[in-house]
C-alpha cells in the first residue's frame, strides 16, 4: 500500500528543475569534481578535492518534498550518507567544536541554508552524485547535491560546496526572506517556515509554482533568441 502523503502536499509525477526564482540563472561553476569546504569552527579546515574519498557508496530511495507543496515520490538517489563523511572524515580530520552543532550549507550558486548536525546525521541523508540510475545532471544539483528527505526541499542544498561549523548563537545566513527558512522545517511537522503557520504557506506558496517552474525551464534552456519573449514578464 502506498504510504500517505505528508500534510498539506500533493504527489506531482515530473521532477523539475526548482527553487527561489532568484536563482534560476546562476549555475554552478563547475560540474565535474567533488570538491567540498569544511570551516567554521573546527580546528582544521579541510578541502576535500574528492567529499567522496574512502567512503562506501549507497543507494537510498526517498520522497522529496519542495515547500511550495509538491512531493515527488520515490527517487533513488546514490551517494555517500552524510553521517559516514562525518564521523570518517570530517570529525576527525577538521575536528568540529563540541558547541558547533548547527552546519551551515552553501551550493555553488550562492544558495545558503542550515540544519542542526543531528538532523544531518540521519541515516537517509546523503551526499548524492547519481539520480535514479545516472548521473546527476546540473539541473539536479551536479556534481554534489545534499539529500535530506525529512526535511523540505530548500535543506537539500544543489551544487554543494561548502559546510561550515557554526554555533547555535552564532545564526545563519539564508538565500531568501528570513521568514522562509525554518531552522529545521521537519516535513513530517510542516515546519514550512518562520512565523507564519504552515497551512498558511501552503495558500501562500501553491500558486508560484507553475511559474517557477517555467523561469527554471527557461533558464536553463539558456538565453531566448533576441525576438522571442518579448513582454514576457521577468520575475
Ligand atoms: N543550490 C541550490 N540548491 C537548492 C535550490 C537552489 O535554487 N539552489 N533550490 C531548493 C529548492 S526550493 C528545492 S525544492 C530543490 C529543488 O531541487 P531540483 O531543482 O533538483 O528539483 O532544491 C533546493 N536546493
Ligand atoms: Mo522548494
Amino acid at each position: 500500500m502506498e504510504s500517505r502523503l505528508p500534510p498539506g502536499q500533493r504527489a506531482v509525477e515530473a521532477f523539475h528543475r526548482f527553487g527561489l526564482t532568484p536563482f534560476a540563472k546562476r549555475f554552478p561553476r563547475q560540474t565535474h569534481s567533488r570538491s567540498l569546504e569544511v570551516c567554521g569552527h573546527v580546528q582544521q579546515v579541510l578541502q576535500l578535492q574528492d567529499a567522496f574519498e574512502g567512503l562506501e557508496r549507497v543507494a537510498v530511495q526517498s520522497d522529496f518534498h519542495c515547500v511550495t507543496t509538491w512531493t515527488v515520490r520515490a527517487l533513488r538517489w546514490e551517494g555517500v550518507r552524510f553521517s559516514d563523511l562525518y564521523w570518517q572524515v570530517l570529525q576527525p580530520q577538521a575536528g568540529p567544536d563540541p558547541e558547533a552543532t548547527l552546519v551551515a550549507l552553501r551550493g555553488q550558486d550562492g544558495a545558503r541554508t542550515a540544519l542542526p548536525l543531528e538532523d544531518l546525521l540521519a541515516p537517509e541523508v546523503l551526499l548524492a552524485d547519481r539520480l535514479n540510475g545516472e548521473p546527476l545532471t546540473m539541473d539536479h544539483g551536479a556534481p554534489l547535491r545534499l539529500v535530506v528527505p525529512g526535511h523540505y526541499g530548500y535543506k537539500s542544498v544543489k551544487y554543494l560546496c561548502r559546510l561550515e561549523f557554526r554555533r547555535p548563537q552564532d545564526g545563519y545566513a539564508v538565500s531568501g526572506w528570513r521568514f522562509m527558512d525554518h531552522p529545521r522545517a521537519r516535513v513530517a511537522l510542516e515546519e514550512r517556515g518562520r512565523v507564519l503557520p504552515g497551512w498558511l504557506l501552503r495558500w501562500l506558496y501553491r500558486p508560484l509554482i507553475a511559474s517557477t517552474v517555467a523561469t527554471f525551464a527557461r533558464a536553463a534552456a539558456g538565453p531566448a533568441p533576441l525576438n522571442s519573449g518579448a513582454g514576457e514578464g521577468q520575475r
